[in-house]
């Protein structure tokens, strides 16, 4: 009998990935589309007709029982969060609603209906914040700065509440930033590579951008969405730390991205405060020995590459 699995957040980036790497798998694929007022499908547009959706919202605990109880899953991967860490200063609660409760809201779903689901939690390096040691790893104390961090770090103690209280096989995949030609165009990287294509196509000439020194570990979402799928696997529920063990800055990414069009970013980048935020991660970087070690998962695409990927992505899409 195939198994079937759940994804919450099945319209994101990692949704997206995720569902077809379970395809790939054999998985019946069940995912959790929220009502809009117009169809957000995009990402999910090739395996649309391979996989069954079904309204569901993380601001409804019903909704989610109905859900668990028709469907039946054996894995719940709940990818579904206000992700985009600037909303989260100017709609702090809403962030914490859904990033912070929603976790809650399902795991309480899965308490009630069956608790022999297995369950992912997408956590989050946010959570490290204003980092207490370099490189993180998953005993490094965590010291949020951000609505987004916090609502975060309350699912990720959520998961692990629910784990040593009820038994449940509940693991939290502590993910350092990754990236792909499906990114939201709000997130730094995905806002490069898409004004890069532009500027490259005579469709804008300049970029407006925020902190050009904040440094991030940026990998690639089809690499870590693996990684998600193997702690599920695992006889015993725990947290990972997924990374590249690499940092960049933004303006590294930025040089990147203009070379890989032939453009010279200097004279397109205006520095903007309109993106700087009321509290700054500076510097972010993780050790994932421990997932080497136990998951046996390894990225296979590197900085450089996952930037001249994005940039040819967008230069297609946009050429079209
Ligand atoms: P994303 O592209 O922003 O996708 C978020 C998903 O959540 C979308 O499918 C969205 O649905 C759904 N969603 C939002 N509010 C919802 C609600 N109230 N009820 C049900 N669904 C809701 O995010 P992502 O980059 O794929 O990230 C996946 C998860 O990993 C998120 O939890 C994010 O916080 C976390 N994470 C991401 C990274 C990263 O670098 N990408 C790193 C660490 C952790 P709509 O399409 O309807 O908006
Ligand atoms: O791309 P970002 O918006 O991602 P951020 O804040 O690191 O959050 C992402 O990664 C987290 C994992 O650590 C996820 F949990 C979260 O859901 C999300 O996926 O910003 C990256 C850096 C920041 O330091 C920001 O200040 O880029 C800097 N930046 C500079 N100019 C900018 C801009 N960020 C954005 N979005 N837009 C700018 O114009």
């Amino acid at each position: 009998m195939a198994k079937r699995a759940l994804i919450l957040g099945v319209t994101g980036q990692d949704g997206s990935y995720l569902a077809e790497l379970l395809l790939e798998q054999g998985y019946e694929v069940v995912g959790v589309v929220r009502r809009s007022s117009t169809v957000n499908f995009e990402r999910i547009a090739e395996i649309q007709d391979r996989i069954t959706l079904t309204p569901g919202d993380l601001l409804d605990e019903g909704s989610l029982i109905n859900v668990l109880r028709e469907h039946k899953p054996h894995e719940v991967y709940n990818l579904a969060a206000q992700s985009f860490v600037q909303t989260s200063f100017s709609q702090p609660v809403l962030t914490g609603e859904t990033t912070a409760m929603g976790v809650t809201r399902v795991l309480d779903a899965i308490r009630i209906t069956d608790p022999e689901i297995r369950y992912y939690q997408a956590s989050s390096s946010e959570m490290f914040g204003k980092v207490q040691a370099v490189p993180q790893t998953e005993s490094t104390p965590f010291y949020p700065r951000s609505p987004y961090g916090v609502a975060k770090l309350y699912g990720h103690w959520m998961t692990v509440n629910y784990r040593e209280s009820y038994g449940l096989h509940a693991s939290s995949g502590i993910l350092f930033n990754h990236e792909s030609p499906r990114r939201g165009l709000e997130f730094v990287t995905r806002k490069v590579t898409h004004g890069v294509a532009k500027i490259k196509l005579g469709l804008a000439s300049e970029l407006r951008l925020g902190n050009l020194d904040a440094q991030r570990d940026w990998g690639y979402a089809a690499d870590y969405v693996r990684a998600m799928w193997l702690m599920v696997q695992q006889d015993t529920p725990d947290d990972f730390v997924i990374s590249t063990g690499e940092t960049h800055s933004v303006k590294e990414l930025v040089e990147v991205a203009f070379d890989a069009a032939g453009l010279n970013w200097e004279k397109h980048v205006v520095i903007d405060p309109a993106f700087l935020r009321p509290a700054e991660v500076d510097l972010l970087v993780g050790d994932s020995s421990k997932a080497h070690r136990v998951l046996g998962w390894q990225r296979d695409v590197q900085f450089a590459s996952l930037v001249q990927m994005m940039v040819a992505a967008d230069l297609k899409a946009l050429q079209i």
